[in-house]
């Protein structure tokens, strides 16, 4: 089948946020770069390989400080309140559209970003749909928010190999989470990655801004409260571990525990599926906050990321696919081959835009994802 690398077939994958803007605590200029040997990055959970942090230390002679996050509304309510301390976050393209509107990011100065030239232009161009000129992101990787399952236990559980056609009913549709709560159904925790997948369950715009909409898919989702075992955005080793059968993940995180699975000589096979009503997309990038201190070291990182062999690297050991186009040579076959990492076009062309909801619509978002969390 033909692969679509390089996110080509996205037609229309960057959606708008709107609404009122949000103003960040301090709007105070940049301060001076503090000329200091340190840099600060703030990422998520799982998404970097072994070893970069460290070469990048080593060849700079800069001291990283790397935080992870769970979320995009942790790292959301850190930009807000000013002084996050970090000088490369990296927010969800559709999610950080508000972050933008909001001047929380400076422009990058590109002329000590030469390794730009590595990235795809098709992807690029799609990129400033939001980011006008690309003038603030670059991408680290892009992925899909989606079913994925322990074929093995999810067959014992069903008690049968036909699985339905939209994924989504494995766990949206209580006629299967009532039978697969038994080894264990697992959610991501945040109301911007549960909500789109059940706005979409339910044949709402996946970003509805219609509180009447999103209250809707709050009755969907207590149907199948019962049988939610965990909330997790760091499920790789529960899932690697057994306790789950059936999941809304991440796909690279999923495939990451099929790789675990396998390293520790088990048999089951981890999967993440391509739901025939689509995933939903994202892309992450990374982003010099405003009040950044470090920012001639952060322009030295987002460079160096941008080496072939680091962008390559973070596709082979993490499992995303990269807007890196001179990394694809090195990537691995098996990588790019997976029908789950790099998609078909038929495939991408299924996926859910990436979006983002107005800031007026937060209040009932959390509302409502905190008590279907809560259980009443
Ligand atoms: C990797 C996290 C994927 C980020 N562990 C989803 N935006």
């Amino acid at each position: 089948m033909k692969k679509s690398l390089l996110a080509v077939a996205l037609s229309a994958v960057f959606l708008v946020a709107c609404g009122k803007k949000e103003e960040p605590a301090s709007t105070a200029a940049a301060p001076a770069d503090t000329g200091t040997k340190v840099l600060n990055i703030y990422n998520w959970d799982d998404y970097i390989p072994e070893g970069m942090i460290a070469a990048f230390e080593q060849e700079f002679g800069i001291k990283v400080n790397y935080d992870t996050f769970e979320n995009n509304e942790t790292l959301h309510a850190k930009l807000i309140a000013g002084n996050s301390g970090y000088d490369i976050v990296v927010p969800t393209v559709g999610f950080s559209k508000k972050q933008l509107e909001a001047g929380l990011f400076q422009p990058l100065d590109k002329s000590k970003i030469p390794n730009l030239a590595n990235l795809d232009p098709t992807f690029m161009k799609k990129l400033a749909s939001i980011d006008e000129g690309n003038r603030h992101y670059v991408p680290w990787a892009w992925g899909f928010t989606t079913v994925g399952i322990n074929r093995q236990k999810v067959e014992a559980a069903l008690g049968t190999s036909d699985l339905p056609a939209n994924s989504w009913e494995l766990v949206f549709n209580p006629e299967y989470t009532r039978k697969l709560r038994s080894c264990g159904i697992l959610f991501l925790d945040s109301p911007t990655e549960i909500m789109p997948a059940a706005l979409h369950y339910i044949g709402k715009d996946p970003y509805s801004n219609n509180p009447d909409d999103i209250r809707a898919a709050g009755e969907m989702l207590a149907q199948v409260r019962p049988d939610i075992r965990l909330f997790s955005s760091n499920m790789i080793d529960d899932i690697a571990g057994g306790l789950g059968c059936a999941f809304v993940g991440w796909s690279g995180d999923i495939n990451i525990a099929a790789d675990r699975v396998k390293e520790q000589g088990g048999r089951d096979e981890i999967v993440p599926l391509l739901p025939s009503t689509g995933g939903v997309f994202f892309v992450d990038v990374m982003a010099i906050p405003a009040d950044a201190r470090n920012v001639e070291n952060a322009h030295l990182f987002i460079n160096f990321f941008l080496r072939p062999e680091n962008a390559a690297a973070m596709a082979n050991e993490m499992n995303y696919p990269t807007g890196n186009k001179a990394a694809l040579p090195l990537i691995n076959d098996e990588i790019k081959n997976n029908e789950t990492i790099f998609l078909s076009e038929e495939n991408m062309a299924r996926l859910i835009p990436s979006g983002g909801y107005a800031n007026e619509i937060s209040g009932v978002l959390n509302e409502v994802y905190n008590a279907f969390k809560r259980g009443r």
